[in-house]
């Protein structure tokens, strides 16, 4: 697909050339990549519910972002980025350790409710965080933590050497309440309540953080709540006050202001973020990311895309992202390469220069050669599964498999998911089903 018919199918004005397997006007940005220095600073900033449509450079005129704008300006777009899960959890998994994240036997949401609330993403799991840090990076981890409420899950436990933050699926931004009527705000492996509207209090850690590693290398990884529920601005009252107490909850009608509010908030907290960076001359040593952990509900937008989140359709998982890195990520780009979130693990090493521990094997891919040389990534599978739903990938086919049967669409044509090509198909479909059995009893194997 081209970025033409991209943009048209996805009713987008994007400005940038293309990069990755349709590119040809990108090339190199040079040899910098070749050149020794001190390793750069990365920033994973992630959204949380964030649909395709819900952001400026992504074709939204409702929310203004214009700083994740400027960062899409000043680098490179995704528009086949996707998220590992259709829900929070698995993609928090398969980002943290580079791998599919059935292999860590985090598929559910790890609720808030329940049994779950006493499982975690195993410490015999091996993060990114780990891996920098043992590179010589600071890292510290600001927001949404999700892989589990026990203090023997805290992300102080894998790897990470600061956490504020919550470790369940959403707050009260105000209150900081969970789901479940427990307070939720940490500081490391103590509870250590604080004052302030959540998307805020991820902003001043994250530009804090920032400050006291300014002389780097440091791995910040800002994993937002914004737009996930309850739907809240600055200035509306908490929802939730503890045990079973609750407050006033946003009524349906304002849910549409709140949105818009909560995604704009984050945005300039984004643009400060940016600030921090430049206003302590970090910016040409640092690496930011920015995406979403899957694709909004029906309270967002996921533009031209099918479902929603929790659904398997594109809608579920393709979200947006942008990588923003001046002098080495060539600016005003758009690459049209499959991209999964586990491949920001590999990604991240390859840009620190950092070892890989020995004995690890990843399933996520270095998108350094990407990002930096506009070259196309190899030819590879990508594969989905949630709850009763499977997905497979192989170039622009994508065979869904979901209770009312299994469906083939050829997403360079159809992006919108409308056309089912499995009828006519038959030997795609044959080739894909067996590719995605074949992954299952792979990745079943500990
Ligand atoms: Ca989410």
């Amino acid at each position: 697909m081209n970025r033409r018919r991209f943009c048209k199918l996805a009713g987008m004005g994007l400005a940038g050339a293309v990069v990755g397997n349709f590119g040809c006007s990108a090339g190199s940005v040079g040899n910098a990549s070749r050149q020794k220095a001190q390793p750069p600073n990365i920033i994973i900033i992630m959204a949380d519910d964030l649909g395709y449509g819900d952001i400026g450079c992504y074709g939204s005129t409702k929310i203004k972002t214009p700083n994740i704008d400027a960062l899409a300006k000043g680098g490179l777009l995704f528009t086949d980025y996707h998220s590992n899960g259709a829900v929070c959890s698995p993609t928090r998994a398969a980002l943290l350790t580079g791998r599919y994240q059935q292999r860590c036997g985090v598929e559910e949401v790890v609720f808030a409710n329940g049994p779950a609330r006493e499982t975690g993403m195993s410490l015999d799991e091996v993060t990114f965080a780990e891996v920098l840090g043992k590179a010589g990076y600071a890292t510290g981890i600001f927001g949404k933590w999700h892989l589990g409420y026990k203090v023997e899950f805290n992300p102080a436990k894998q790897g990470f050497d600061e956490f504020i933050g919550y470790v369940s699926g959403n707050v009260d931004y105000h209150s900081h309440i969970d789901g479940a009527g427990i307070e939720d705000w940490w500081k490391n492996v103590k509870k250590v309540p604080e004052e302030g509207y959540v998307t805020d209090l991820i902003t001043e850690h994250g530009v804090d953080f920032i400050e006291r590693h300014r002389d780097g290398p440091f791995c910040l990884y800002l994993p937002h709540e914004a737009p996930h529920y309850p739907y809240q601005g600055r200035k509306d009252p908490p929802e939730r006050l503890g045990g079973k107490k609750k407050g006033k909850k946003t009524p349906a009608g304002e849910i549409p202001r709140a949105y818009k509010e909560m995604v704009e908030v984050m945005d300039e907290g984004i643009g400060r973020i940016v600030e921090a960076v430049r206003r302590h001359g970090l910016q040409d040593n640092t690496f930011i990311f920015f995406c979403s952990d899957n694709g909004a509900n029906k309270q967002g937008s996921n533009g031209a895309l099918a479902g929603f989140k929790g659904s398997l359709w594109e809608g579920g998982h393709r979200v947006p992202a942008v990588a923003y890195w001046p002098g080495r990520i060539k600016p005003d780009t758009v690459t049209n390469e499959p991209v999964l979130g586990m491949d920001l693990f590999a990604t991240m090493v390859s840009l620190a220069g950092a070892r890989m521990p020995r004995g690890l094997s990843l399933d996520g891919v270095d998108l350094a050669p990407l990002l930096l040389e506009g070259k196309g990534l190899p030819g590879r599978m990508l594969f989905w599964r949630f709850r009763k739903q499977k997905a497979v990938r192989k170039g622009p086919w994508k065979l869904l498999v979901i209770e009312d049967g299994v469906k083939l669409f050829n997403l360079a044509e159809d992006l919108g998911e409308e056309n089912d090509l499995a009828g006519d198909k038959p030997q795609i479909v044959a080739e894909l089903k067996a590719e995605l059995a074949a992954w299952e009893r792979e990745i079943s194997r500990r």
